[in-house]
């Protein structure tokens, strides 16, 4: 199989990221047992570990020349395309028995996402898709909203564990109170990768977030640029996922929500 078959490669996403998603269904609203990683906000269950566990058996198996970056077993990435995976996105979620988990598998060469699948089983909805060839919701295509202005828009962010380790100097919140009255409303759903797939299924109008991990957002990325929309980092740059500051949206509120964010300690 080439490894530039992006259709073929994203079946082999889907049909990977389906069975690790019914491994951690079953451990759902089991109140499993949890780990602390870098913050009380930072969690692992033995499902994410035993879904990564599946997850790269079955990606070496079928793609044995592309290499894996996972969020519990780590890994490196070079030029060449590598997938990236997290194995339960939402974990804290999961672990509390909300339904807004998934299992979440994106190829990307050289921080440019190229396609993605993601798997929410709790919410039996799956997202897939590679850049060209178009972004579907349940087998069928969805693409961005056609909302054009803030006061019409839904937006969704987030606030990563490490943001709330004490005395950190960067801070979404203030973010959010600039563009909460700016907009229709705000989500904090807990979930990356579900985020960015509800940006290019055109439920919500545009997500941010800041120091996002480059599994949390490998796949959703790329569903968002298959779906018309636009990403990029909190100062209109680049999108650069390893770095983990991104703005993904309908492309058309993007230029409004720019100066909204691109304060508060933010880097770039
Ligand atoms: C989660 C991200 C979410 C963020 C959470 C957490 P995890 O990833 O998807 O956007 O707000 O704090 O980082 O840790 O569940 O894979």
């Amino acid at each position: 199989m080439s490894d530039l078959d992006l259709a073929a490669l994203t079946q082999v996403a889907l049909e990977t990221a389906r069975t690790a998603g019914q491994l951690v269904l079953r451990g759902w609203r089991s109140k499993p047992a949890v780990e602390r990683k870098l913050s009380y906000a930072d969690l692992v269950t033995r499902f994410d570990l035993e879904s990564e566990q599946c997850i790269r058996e079955q990606l070496a198996a079928r793609t044995p020349t592309i290499p894996i970056v996972g969020e519990e077993q780590g890994g490196e990435a070079d030029e060449r395309p590598t997938w990236f995976c997290d194995p339960i996105d939402g974990t804290v979620n999961f672990a509390h028995g909300h339904a807004f988990f998934a299992v979440s598998i994106g190829l990307m060469r050289a921080g440019q996402p190229l396609l993605g699948a993601v798997v929410a089983p709790a919410l039996q909805s799956e997202w897939y898709g590679f850049a060209g060839g178009g972004a579907f919701r349940n087998g069928a295509a969805c693409q961005v909203s056609s909302h054009e202005s803030l006061p019409d828009a839904l937006i969704a962010t987030g606030f990563s564990p490490v943001m709330r380790l004490s005395g950190h100097p960067e801070d979404n919140v203030a973010a959010c109170m600039r563009v909460m009255p700016q907009v229709r409303d705000i989500r904090r759903c807990g979930s990356a990768a579900l985020d960015l797939c509800l940006v290019a299924d055109g439920t919500y109008d545009a997500y941010w977030e800041r120091r996002l991990s480059p599994w949390d957002v490998a796949a959703g990325a790329a569903l968002v640029i298959a779906a018309g929309g636009e990403l990029s980092d909190l100062r209109g740059g680049p999108c650069d996922p390893s770095h983990g500051y991104l703005l993904a949206s309908n492309a058309r509120v993007h230029a409004a929500l720019l100066p909204l964010l691109a304060r508060d300690g933010a880097p770039t």
